[in-house]
């Protein structure tokens, strides 16, 4: 009987997805209110498939930095941020994070840079300008997505320029695409409880949507698992689809899971996320972000043994190689902070799927056919 009731909630949606429809706020609750976990898999990974998708499963090489912590806003949620006045508290120069870029890709070949920072107030604007200027000089074949929408939001502040103005000298420097990261959930009542100090969503937006007309691809992110209920994760899901139909420029789509250590929440007696939360996040975007093409299932939250499994849940990319993840692991991951080629192939391919190495605008790099 119980079995029964379950399937019968998911039965309206498997007709929706297989006549091609839009899934509503309404669907997006039931999926989400759903413990039929492996009918929520088989449903994203058919919905995967009808919508284009095939075997490969995409991974890229990269590089994270972190060129410095020091960070204004003091996120609820955050355990990667420092003050200035912190022992903890560093900005790399620009001269010494080239340097050791450029060691970096001699010794592994990475093709992308991926850095998320704190919002410095002690550094100005053309330090910004000046890092992606360098490594994009010192390695012109490295793709370079740097700074979140929040971090340029604090650019505009730092220079009196405009959202779009920014953009365009990151641009003119070298810039190739954005990070997905500061959407945390966009609901008010959220965002004034574990991020007050953060820029109101409609900023992220507009940086979202600024990037995308003048040609700079991005991601997007959710930060779920702490104090936003199955409404504020819809809602929140639903903003994205209607910017993607606006302006089209989200290369792919990261569930991130929370993490409370060494956060305030931690001492309130929060929990990681459970591995049926994280799949069921995974399922739930890819059903409901019907133009969005890739979903990741980040390893570095969730361990790259749910990572493969997620691949039945509606992923279709493992994010990458990721040398030196820094935030996840202040905040008590306890994942590895890299994992190599042959690993990720070896995880891919014992899910049934085709590894495939791409860039960042996920162009085929290698694949690796069964
Ligand atoms: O905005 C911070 C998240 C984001 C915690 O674009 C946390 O491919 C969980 O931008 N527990 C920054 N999450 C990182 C980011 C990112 C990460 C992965 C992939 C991509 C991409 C971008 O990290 C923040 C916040 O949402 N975060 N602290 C924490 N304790």
């Amino acid at each position: 009987m119980a079995l029964l009731d379950r399937t019968s909630t998911l039965d309206p949606i498997s007709e929706k997805i297989d006549a091609g429809e839009r899934l509503d706020f309404e669907d997006g609750l039931t999926l989400l209110e759903s413990d039929d976990l492996l009918g929520l898999g088989e449903l994203a990974d058919r919905a995967r498939r009808l919508r284009g998708g095939t075997d490969d499963v995409f991974f890229v090489q990269n590089l994270y930095l972190n060129q410095t912590n020091v960070c204004r806003v003091k996120c609820k949620f955050c355990a990667f941020a420092a003050t200035q006045k912190q022992a903890h508290a560093y900005t790399i120069s620009t001269e010494e994070l080239v340097e050791d870029a450029v060691r970096q890709r001699e010794l592994t070949g990475f093709t992308e840079i991926h850095m998320v920072n704190g919002e410095n107030p002690h550094v100005p604007f053309a330090f910004y300008v000046d890092t992606v200027r360098a490594l994009h000089e010192a390695l012109p074949d490295v793709h370079l997505k740097m700074y979140t929408a929040s971090e340029i939001h604090h650019m505009t502040k730092l220079s009196g320029l405009s959202h779009e103005e920014v953009l365009r000298e990151l641009k003119a420097a070298g810039l190739g695409s954005l990070p997905g990261g500061g959407a945390e959930i966009f609901a008010d009542r959220v965002r004034q409880l574990v991020a007050p100090g953060k820029e109101h969503p409609d900023f992220w937006f507009a940086t979202h949507d600024a990037a995308h007309r003048m040609g700079i691809p991005t991601h997007c992110t959710m930060l779920y698992g702490h104090v936003e209920t199955y409404e504020e994760r819809v809602d929140h899901i639903l903003r994205l689809r209607s910017q993607q139909d606006a302006s089209g420029g989200f290369l792919a789509f990261i569930p991130l899971a929370f993490h409370p250590e060494n956060t305030v929440f931690e001492r309130r007696g929060f929990r990681h996320t459970t591995g049926v939360d994280d799949l069921k996040m995974l399922a739930f975007s890819r059903l409901m972000l019907d133009n969005i093409p890739n979903i990741k299932a980040y390893w570095i939250m969730m361990g790259m043994p749910l990572a493969a499994v997620a691949l039945h849940f509606g992923a279709n990319d493992v994010q990458g190689t990721v040398m030196r993840e820094a935030i996840f692991h202040a905040a008590g991951a306890r994942t590895e902070t890299e994992q190599k080629i042959e690993q990720l192939v070896r995880y891919v391919r014992e899910a049934g799927r085709t590894p495939v190495q791409r860039d960042t605008l996920y162009n085929e790099i290698r694949r690796w056919d069964p």
